[in-house]
């Protein structure tokens, strides 16, 4: 089961995103399930539906939405015994530490008899709020950037050409390894592209060593 996990700080435009992602996946005629913090945040016609102690809707096509019940390592075995999605879209909250999810979500499978594959951490900016993410909660944009394979400057629809610059240069600074591009939601600009990498790349297994390298850097870069 592939998990790709679609992070980005709260308002960053997940949700939409997702939808979109899943809308396009959907059509290449994969078997995708979500999972949200919330199933009540997905706001579309949808059916409830119950299996395995699991809390979903069950949106277009045969998709299903489910919330975390329990752990989230438990959620994924329980969809992969009742469901067996071919891929799960993961919304974390927007606190969420994407290397945490990685972990988290290999755990699911000694809990189920299946590998989990990663797709590539794609973190979402919001280029409309730079200059508030940078004040307000840095540290917390700065670990979800590093953490990403791939930096999607989001909303470039109606942020300004300074503040989409502005963001390229700081996820270049934070995650130089990260390869950045553009999305839109409203044009659906970069929807098919991010469905691309989720399709064909994988990203690394979790692995301690580069986690606590990775905050040793950060940390005493600020100091
Ligand atoms: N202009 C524009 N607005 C967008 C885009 N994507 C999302 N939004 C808007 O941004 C707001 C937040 O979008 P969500 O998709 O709910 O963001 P989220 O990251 O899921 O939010 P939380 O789950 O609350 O953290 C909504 O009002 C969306 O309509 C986009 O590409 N362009
Ligand atoms: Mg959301």
């Amino acid at each position: 089961m592939k998990v790709s996990q679609i992070a980005g700080f709260l308002g960053s435009g997940k949700t939409t995103a997702v939808m979109k992602i899943v809308d396009e996946l959907m059509k290449r005629g994969h078997k995708i399930a979500i999972v949200v913090n919330d199933v009540g945040e997905i706001n579309v016609d949808a059916k409830f539906i119950e299996s395995h102690g699991l809390k979903a809707k069950e949106i277009a096509g045969g998709c299903i939405c489910c919330q975390i019940a329990g752990t989230f390592s438990e959620t994924l075995a329980k969809l992969h015994d009742s469901f067996n999605p071919e891929i799960v879209i993961v919304e974390p909250s927007g606190v969420a530490i994407p290397w945490g999810l990685k972990r988290a979500a290999e755990y699911s499978e000694a809990k189920a008899d299946m590998v989990i594959e990663h797709a590539p951490v794609i973190t979402l900016v919001d280029a409309t709020r730079i200059d508030l993410l940078v004040k307000a909660v840095k540290r917390l944009v700065e670990t979800q950037i590093r953490e990403a394979d791939v930096c999607f400057v989001n909303k470039v629809d109606t942020a300004s050409a300074t503040d989409i610059a502005k963001t390229e240069k700081l996820i270049k600074d934070m995650n130089p390894r990260a390869e950045i591009s553009h999305m839109s939601s409203e044009t659906g600009l970069g929807i098919k592209y991010a469905c691309d990498l989720i399709e064909t790349r994988v990203s690394p297994r979790y692995d301690e060593a580069v986690e606590e390298e990775m905050l040793r850097k950060q940390y005493n870069k600020e100091g």
